[in-house]
């Protein structure tokens, strides 16, 4: 089982690349496969819209060269620039390009999963292509799984069209993938800060990013059958386990829900077993209860573990919590706020229109807002 990784965007790059320096270190994902072809070269497609940063990251990493598709220019942290792609530069064949090395290493794969796109929510090319790629890639492999891993600005604001690309993004990733996991750079930066005061730099927010993303997809020795050998389903079997309703797909990575659908919890350096006689025991139910469950899902924790851990010195161990968490309703609603008060004001929107993106699309973005925190409200209450 293969799952190809599609890492779009400067962000979405910087992340990934943290991802894969972690997940190489781990020998059972060399040995099964399944985010590494046989000879250790990854299944990841590299997309961006500008040439320097892009290059000089896969250079270090084992990716396939022609797996790496940059533009010309960047796309000014416009969705709809990102989304429509730069007519006059000659750059709109960034998608078509994506698509074609996406068919290319579909075809490499043993048994072709899904694909995990990495991307930001508010940077142009991140928000925008990822958007455009996501709708391209349901339409094009309908029976096969998406999830998107992406990466929230700082609410205090980067830029001024942030909460436009936001609201755009999220209601496309709603719309066209499985599951979403949703990091916010706020939330990890404060995570970091309380650890250690200096000051916290993008690589530190990229490699506790990366630990998490590990912590739930590697290998675990509960999904591995009995051959001895992984067949890559973590991804995939988070998703089923955690988004029990299509409306309902925001996925947390890191801890402090307050309350949830589903939990995953994933204990990796477990040699002598004793995670898994422990979740046996009663901490289960205290994480229900700390997790705050919701009633109507018969089975809202499950537990898988790994003998090794891969993410920390050797003998050490981690846990890793993925949730279906009621805090994401905060963070869209604040998405929809910023955003509406912009709109009514008709602020920024000629930025838009320059490339056919009008109103009825802001508008039919807020309402899908508005109806996935409805139903969250609805589900968690
Ligand atoms: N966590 C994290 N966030 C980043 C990184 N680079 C950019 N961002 C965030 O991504 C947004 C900008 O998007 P970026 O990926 O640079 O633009 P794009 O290349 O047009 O997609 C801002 O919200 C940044 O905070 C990174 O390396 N790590
Ligand atoms: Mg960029």
């Amino acid at each position: 089982m293969s799952t190809v990784f599609l890492h779009v965007g400067q962000c979405g790059n910087q992340t990934g690349h943290a991802f894969w320096k972690t997940v190489i270190k781990d020998h059972t994902v060399l040995d099964s496969h399944s985010f590494v072809d046989h000879k250790g070269i990854q299944r990841s497609i590299h997309v961006d819209s500008e040439p320097k940063v892009i290059w000089s990251l896969t250079r270090s990493l084992k990716v396939r060269e022609k797996n790496v598709c940059a533009g010309k220019r960047g796309r000014g942290s416009n969705w709809a620039l990102g989304y429509k792609g730069v007519q006059s530069a000659g750059d709109d064949h960034l998608t078509d390009d994506a698509m074609e090395c996406l068919r290319k290493e579909v075809e490499r794969c043993d048994h072709y999963m899904g694909v995990v796109l990495m991307h930001s929510l508010s940077g142009g090319t991140g928000s925008g292509l990822g958007s455009r790629l996501s709708e391209m890639i349901r339409d094009e492999y309908p029976m096969n799984y998406l999830m998107s891993c992406a990466i929230a600005p700082c609410v205090s604001g980067e830029s001024p069209l942030q909460h436009y690309n936001s609201l755009l993004t999220l209601s496309h990733l709603h719309r066209f993938s499985d599951g979403v996991i949703l990091m916010q750079n706020d939330e990890i930066l404060r995570k970091l800060q309380k650890r250690n005061e200096k000051s916290v730099s993008f690589n530190a927010m990229n490699q506790s990013i990366a630990n998490n993303l590990c912590g739930v997809f590697l290998p675990t020795e509960s999904l591995t059958p009995s051959s001895g050998c992984s067949t890559g389903m973590e991804p995939w079997d988070m998703v089923r386990t955690l988004c029990p309703v299509p409306s309902l797909k925001f996925i947390h990575v890191l801890q402090n829900a307050r309350r949830s659908v589903a939990n995953l919890v994933v204990g990796r350096g477990d040699s002598a077993q004793s995670f898994l006689a422990a979740m046996k025991r009663g901490v289960e139910d205290k994480i229900k209860s700390s997790y705050n469950c919701v009633t109507w899902n018969p089975m809202p924790v499950d537990y898988w573990s790994a003998r090794r851990n891969t993410l920390g010195p050797r003998d050490s161990s981690s846990v890793t919590i993925a949730a279906n968490y009621s805090s994401v309703v905060d963070y869209l609603e604040t998405v929809l706020e910023r955003s509406k008060v912009m709109f009514e004001a008709g602020a920024y929107l000629h930025w838009y229109q320059r490339y056919s993106i009008y109103q009825e699309t802001f508008e039919a973005a807020f309402d899908t807002l508005s109806s996935i925190i409805a139903e969250y409200k609805a589900a968690l209450s």
